[in-house]
C-alpha cells in the first residue's frame, strides 16, 4: 500500500508567520504533527510520502504514486482541503480525512471516502483491519478518547526539517478548565491526558537523532492542565537537557495560572523553556466573567511578569468582541499589552467555532449567523454581536496598527527582553553560513531597504548596548515584528 499524506495550505494569517521565515530560509513554521502520528499508526510496511502544501507543491504525479491519499485540516485550511480532495478524487484515488475541520465541521464536508472523527489512536488500527477484509467503513469516531500511551513515536522523518523553523511534540491532550468559546474541551475533553516521561524523552532523543537543534514547540493547550505529570516530566527533562548540552529551545502554551506556581516556574526553566504563549484574552473583568476564564484571576500584568521574570518571553492571545466589552475596549487592550511587554500579541475578534459553549449559547439566543472561517484575524463575525459590528471592527484595526507600530512593537521586544533577562544566557546553536546568511538579511531588508529602518537602528543600538547576549534573540523579534506589521499594514489599505 502506497499512502500519500498531505497537509492543505495556510492562507496568510498572524500565525502563518510568512513574511518572517523568509529572515531564517524556512518555509513553514511547523511540521503537521497531526499526519506524522497518523503515518506512524499505519502498518509500517506500507510506504508513505508527506507533501505539506506550505512547503511543497502537490504535483499530480505524487497522487498517481499513491493509493490511498491522507488529509488532515483545520477549520482555516478549508478552502486548500477542498481542492486536494477535488483533485486526488479526480485521480481516482481513495481519500481519508481527519483532523480538528472534519471533528468539529457542522457544514457539508468533502466528498471523501473514509472520515474520523477525534483521535485517531484506536480507530485507525480497526480502519486497516476493516480495510484488510473489505469492510472498510465511511465514518470512524473512538467511543472513548484514547490515553497517550497509545500514541506511537511521530515519523519525524517524513518532514523536511529543513523546511521548519521549529519542530512539534505533544505532552498532553485536553484542558481542566472550561472558557466558553474553548473547541479544545469539546474535541479533547477536560480531563488533560499526559505521556509518560520516557515517551517524552524518546521524542527528544528521536528530534537529536535526527540532526534538530532548535525550539521545540511542546504543542499542549495547556501544557500545566495536568500538574501532577508536568512536575513529574520537569526535572528528567532538564536532566535530559543538561546532559545533551541544552539542544532544544522550548516552547508552549499555558493557562495564565502558571504565575501562582513558582517550584514549576523554576523547573521549566531549568528545563529550557524560553517562550510560553498564555490566554490572556481581556483585560476587562466582566468579559473574562462571561468566557468563563476564571483562571485568569488577580492582576494579570503582574503574573506575566512573574513569569518573564523566570526567563520567558510571554505570547499571548487576546481577544475583542465579548458581549461585556466596553466602549474604551480598544484603548484598554493596547495599553495592557504596552504595559506587558508582550511583543508577539495575538490579538483576534471572538468567533463562535462549532461546538463549543459559546456557539450553542448564540444559536440558542438566535444570534449565530454560520459557520465562522477558522482565521479569528479576519474582520469578520460569525454573529450578531452587542456592539456595532463596524466599530468593533475599526477598533480591531486601530489596534493592530498601533501594537505594530515599529516605534511600539520594537519598545516591547525591548521592555520583554531586559524583564527576561536570565542568569544564564540560551546556548545557541549557530550554523555559521545559515547564521550570517539569516543576519545578512535582517540587515538589509529592515536596515537598508525598509520605510521604517530608523526605529529599526534605535532598536539594535539599544539591545547592543544593554543586552548584548540577545542579540540572535532580538534579531529573531524583528522578523516577527517585521511579518505582523506587513499584516496590520494590510488593515490600513481596506
Ligand atoms: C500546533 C498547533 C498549531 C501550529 C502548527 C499547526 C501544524 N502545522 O500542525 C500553528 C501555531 C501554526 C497553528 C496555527 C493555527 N491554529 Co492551531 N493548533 C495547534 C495545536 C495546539 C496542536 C496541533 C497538533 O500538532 N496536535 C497534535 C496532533 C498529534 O494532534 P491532531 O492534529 O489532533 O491529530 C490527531 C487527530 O486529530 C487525528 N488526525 C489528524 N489529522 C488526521 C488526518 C487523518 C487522515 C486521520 C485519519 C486522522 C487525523 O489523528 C491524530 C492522532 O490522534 C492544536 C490544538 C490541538 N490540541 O491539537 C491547535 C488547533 C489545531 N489550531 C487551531 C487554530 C484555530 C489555529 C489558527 C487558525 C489560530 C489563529 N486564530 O490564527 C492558526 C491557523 C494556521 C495558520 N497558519 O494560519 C484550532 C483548530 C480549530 C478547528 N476546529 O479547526 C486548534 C484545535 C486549537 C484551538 N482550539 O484553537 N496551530
Ligand atoms: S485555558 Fe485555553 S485550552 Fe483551556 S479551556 Fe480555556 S481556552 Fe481552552
Amino acid at each position: 500500500m502506497k499512502v500519500l499524506l498531505i497537509n492543505p495550505e495556510y492562507p496568510d494569517t498572524y500565525w502563518s508567520f510568512r513574511h518572517a521565515l523568509p529572515f531564517e530560509g524556512k518555509r513553514s513554521a511547523f511540521p503537521p504533527l497531526g499526519l506524522l502520528t497518523v503515518s506512524a499508526l499505519l502498518p509500517s510496511s506500507w510506504e508513505r510520502r508527506l507533501i505539506d502544501l506550505n512547503v511543497q507543491s502537490l504535483k499530480s504525479s505524487a497522487i498517481e504514486w499513491a493509493d490511498m491519499v491522507f488529509v488532515t485540516a483545520m477549520l482555516v485550511q478549508k478552502a486548500s482541503l477542498r481542492e486536494v480532495v477535488g483533485r486526488c478524487k479526480a485521480l481516482g484515488k481513495r481519500v481519508v480525512l481527519g483532523g480538528p475541520y472534519v471533528t468539529t465541521t457542522v457544514e457539508g464536508l468533502p466528498d471523501a471516502d473514509h472520515i474520523f472523527l477525534g483521535e485517531a489512536e484506536t480507530t485507525l488500527p480497526q480502519f486497516v483491519e476493516d480495510l484488510a477484509r473489505g469492510e472498510a467503513r465511511r465514518t470512524y469516531q473512538a467511543a472513548e478518547r484514547p490515553p497517550l500511551s497509545a500514541t506511537p513515536l511521530a515519523h519525524f522523518q517524513l518532514a523536511n526539517m529543513k523546511h521548519y523553523s521549529a519542530m512539534s511534540v505533544q505532552y498532553s491532550r485536553g484542558c481542566p478548565f472550561s472558557c466558553e468559546f474553548c473547541d479544545i474541551i469539546e474535541i479533547y475533553g477536560r480531563v488533560p491526558r499526559t505521556k509518560s516521561n520516557q515517551q517524552m524523552l524518546a521524542e527528544f532523543d528521536a528530534l537529536l537523532k535526527l540532526g534538530w537543534r532548535g525550539t521545540v514547540f511542546i504543542v499542549d493547550d495547556n501544557f500545566i492542565g495536568n500538574k501532577k505529570n508536568v512536575r513529574q516530566l520537569l526535572p528528567e527533562l532538564a536532566a535530559w537537557q543538561k546532559s545533551h548540552g541544552y539542544p532544544f529551545s522550548l516552547l508552549t502554551e499555558s493557562s495564565v495560572n502558571l504565575a501562582d506556581d513558582e517550584p514549576l516556574l523554576n523547573s521549566m526553566r531549568d528545563a529550557g523553556f524560553r517562550r510560553v504563549f498564555l490566554g490572556i484574552e481581556t483585560p476587562v473583568e466582566e468579559s473574562l466573567k462571561e468566557a468563563q476564564k476564571s483562571q485568569n484571576r488577580g492582576n494579570l500584568l503582574e503574573s506575566v511578569e512573574k513569569i518573564q521574570s523566570y526567563g520567558m518571553e510571554v505570547m499571548a492571545g487576546f481577544i475583542v468582541g465579548f458581549d461585556n466589552d466596553p466602549e474604551d475596549i480598544f484603548e484598554r487592550q493596547i495599553d495592557f499589552i504596552r504595559q506587558s511587554a508582550i511583543p508577539l500579541a495575538m490579538v483576534g475578534l471572538l468567533n463562535a467555532l462549532p461546538d463549543t459553549q459559546l456557539w450553542r449559547r448564540l444559536e440558542r439566543e438566535g444570534r449565530l449567523l454560520g459557520e465562522a472561517s477558522g482565521n479569528n484575524t479576519e474582520c469578520t463575525f460569525n454573529f450578531q454581536t452587542r456592539m456595532d459590528p463596524a466599530i468593533l471592527i475599526q477598533g480591531y484595526e486601530t489596534i493592530m496598527r498601533t501594537i505594530y507600530s515599529p516605534r511600539e512593537y520594537y519598545q516591547r521586544a525591548l521592555d520583554s527582553m531586559r524583564r527576561t533577562a536570565q542568569q544564564f544566557s540560551e546556548p545557541q546553536h549557530y550554523k555559521l553560513i545559515s547564521s550570517l546568511t539569516s543576519f545578512t538579511r535582517v540587515m538589509v531588508k529592515l536596515g537598508v531597504l525598509d520605510g521604517e529602518r530608523r526605529e529599526f537602528w534605535r532598536f539594535l543600538t539599544q539591545t547592543l548596548l544593554k543586552h548584548r547576549n540577545k542579540l540572535a534573540e532580538s534579531l529573531r523579534l524583528a522578523a516577527m515584528g517585521y511579518h505582523f506589521r506587513k499584516l496590520s499594514d494590510a488593515y490600513g489599505e481596506n
